[in-house]
């Protein structure tokens, strides 16, 4: 009987586990109309192999959306100040990322070397 509610416990605790588990590592790639998403300072349509447009400022503490409108997949990867990476945007997807602190944030498509952006982030009034 101990044996039995031991076994029980023990499931449950696993069951926990897992939905934290999943929650903690919830993609920020979405769809483009996903609803509850924060408010979009600046929209980065990626498109024919570009990032349009190309070089983009905003206030820090604002939100970019990429999106994806080409026919390839693609990616964003950031160097400094911060290391980042969007994971692979798949056609009709899009990434959304807040630029917490102000810097210039350069970035690159992995896939293809001849793409590259910049958002430079302003200091929040
Ligand atoms: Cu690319």
């Amino acid at each position: 009987m101990k044996r039995r509610i031991l076994l029980l416990f023990a499931a449950i605790l696993a069951v926990a586990t897992i939905a934290i588990a999943s929650t903690a590592c919830s993609s920020t790639t979405t769809t483009a109309s996903e609803e509850d998403a924060p408010a979009i300072a600046m929209t980065v349509h990626v498109k024919d192999g570009e990032f349009d447009p190309r070089d983009i400022e905003i206030e820090a503490g604002g939100t970019v959306m990429w999106i994806n409108d080409d026919i390839a997949p693609h990616d964003l990867h950031f160097l400094a100040p911060n290391k980042l990476y969007s994971g692979v945007v798949r056609p009709g997807k899009a990434w959304i990322h807040t630029f917490a602190a102000a810097g210039n944030y350069d970035y690159y498509c992995d896939f293809h070397n001849t793409m590259k952006g910049v958002v430079v982030v302003r200091p929040a009034p």
